[in-house]
């Protein structure tokens, strides 16, 4: 829809000066909103409120199910970290996409996902790695708090 709108606003006047007024309310709202298919939430919650956020903007927490996507530039230009759409939350280290797909593919970090015997991590967060962008999944508690990443597909400029 943001980028839509943009289309429209840009067709309707043809002004920079509306294009880029258009471009900081993504930012202020969304934080970091890039080609209309990954961004972030703008304050820290749940894996569940992160991804009714998500959900609630037209997408989900984001999957991540191939190397391309794994290190795509969206992912580690922008040096993100939060939430992805990934769980063992239904069963103990059977881990699942928000889609109910089995993971295939995973890039936890070293020692990772660890579920320590005290606290039970069922939820996956994705932490940028400057020096290695294959190790990046971490599991945390569910109720501890991240950004969200979150994922939907639109027609854009
Ligand atoms: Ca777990
Ligand atoms: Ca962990």
């Amino acid at each position: 829809a943001v980028c839509l709108g943009l289309l429209g606003l840009v067709l309707y006047t043809g002004l920079a000066e509306d294009l880029l007024a258009n471009y900081s309310i993504v930012f202020i709202t969304e934080k970091f909103e890039f080609n209309c298919r990954i961004f972030q939430s703008a304050t820290e919650d749940t894996w569940n409120m992160s991804r009714k956020y998500c959900r609630e903007k037209g997408g989900d927490l984001v999957m991540i199910k191939s190397k391309k996507k794994q290190v795509s530039t969206v992912l580690n230009e922008m040096r993100l970290n939060g939430w992805i759409g990934l769980s063992d939350e239904s069963e103990e280290g059977k881990w699942t996409w928000v889609d109910t797909t089995k993971v295939n593919t995973t890039f936890w970090g070293k020692g990772q996902p660890d579920n320590p015997v005290e606290v039970d991590e069922d939820c996956a967060v994705f932490h940028f790695k400057d020096n290695d962008p294959l190790s990046t999944w971490h599991d945390h508690e569910c109720s501890s708090k991240h950004l969200a990443i979150c994922e939907k597909s639109c027609v854009c400029v």
